[in-house]
């Protein structure tokens, strides 16, 4: 199976940031493990991005964000004490009754949090995780089985317009929707992150041509909170083309792989002609993305690679989260050779 890779991913140097009084956790040394133990596993075959321009991005996301991407940092350092990264200080929220051109406006309205720093080559590190993830989908439409983009910065939480959970545009979106090659094509998006993919779910809620379906912490004790319940079932043209099934902490092998039956089931009935895999390995015993979190093991990752690559469809698998260096490697590649 080929991977894709892009070195850009370093441009997001998140190292020497701190949040939350802790280190910020989506460093660069995440993709550095896990290449690293694909590498030593004998996964050979490895391409650079080829450059699908702005097009593929705009077909998901506003032209304002991708705008704001672009310039928020050097307006932000023109304004501001210099600073490795900004990040919003003052959101647009409910009562919100007006815009403004200023950049501290801009990042209070296209972001939801304040997760997902702004650094000077942010832009240029989430251009080219999406650009590895239109791809790797060239792939898929030239024929192959499976292919893996090895994303950084992750997607899954970022929405139309707005970044937020250490994501700046939806690599996973912005692939499904460029599989169609502009027609209704059915794709279905199965999201194994640890966090619910809420930006995937609210760009596709009324659209039938993509299913989204997602197992993830219950949002009642688990970040992102506003989003992931099992009543959201999508709406309009879109309404039941949409399954979440947050899972209790504490879920381990077992339980995880009963509810993956479950989301299985709804995608072999929509019969899509692509899958694509929001891959997080957040779901890992001891992932530090949260106190508790879930407990699957590295013979669970490979249980659920196996179960999903029964399904027996072209399958695009996204890196979204993992946070836990020890295990990262390990896990990815569990999961990837049950599509070699
Ligand atoms: N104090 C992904 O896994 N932070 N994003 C939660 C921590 C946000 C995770 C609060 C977690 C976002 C792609
Ligand atoms: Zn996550």
């Amino acid at each position: 199976m080929r991977i894709w890779y892009s070195e850009h991913h370093y441009c997001h140097a998140t190292d020497a940031i701190f949040y939350h009084g802790e280190p910020y956790p989506e460093t660069a040394a995440r993709v550095d493990v896990i290449r690293a133990a694909l590498l030593a596993q004998g996964f050979a075959e490895w391409s650079g991005p080829v450059d699908h321009g702005q097009g593929p991005l705009l077909a998901i996301h506003t032209p304002g964000l991708l705008e704001f991407l672009q310039t928020i940092y050097p307006a932000s350092r023109q304004l501001r004490q210099v600073a490795s990264f900004y990040q919003a200080d003052t959101f647009a929220t409910r009562s919100a009754r007006r815009r403004s051109p200023h950049p501290w406006a801009q990042i209070g309205y296209y972001a939801f949090d304040i997760e997902a720093p702004f650094l000077e080559g942010t832009w240029e590190a989430a251009y080219w995780s999406a650009q590895c993830a239109l791809s790797a989908a060239d792939a898929l439409l030239a024929g192959e089985r499976a292919a893996y983009a090895l994303c950084r910065p992750p997607g899954h939480h970022a929405l139309a317009d707005q970044t937020g959970g250490f994501c700046y545009l939806n690599n996973a979106a912005i692939a499904a929707r460029y599989l169609q090659q502009g027609q209704p094509a059915r794709v279905a998006i199965l999201d194994v992150d640890y966090h619910h993919g809420n930006g995937t779910q609210e760009i596709f809620y009324s659209d039938p041509s993509i299913l989204f379906v997602s197992l993830h912490a219950d949002p009642d004790v688990e970040y992102p909170f506003f989003w992931g319940g099992a009543e959201e079932r999508g709406e309009g043209a879109g309404a039941g083309f949409n399954l979440n099934l947050p899972l209790p902490q504490g879920t381990g092998d077992r339980e995880y792989l009963a509810a993956l039956e479950r989301g299985l089931a709804s995608v072999r009935e929509y019969a899509p002609q692509y899958l694509v895999i929001s891959l997080g390995l957040d779901i890992a015993q001891g992932d530090p993305a949260s106190l508790a979190g879930f407990a699957v093991t590295t013979a669970g990752f490979h249980a659920i690679g196996e179960q999903i690559a029964a399904l027996a469809v072209p399958t695009l698998i996204v890196q979204e989260g993992g946070y836990r260096l020890d295990t990262l490697g390990e896990n990815a590649v569990a999961f990837l050779r049950a599509f070699r």
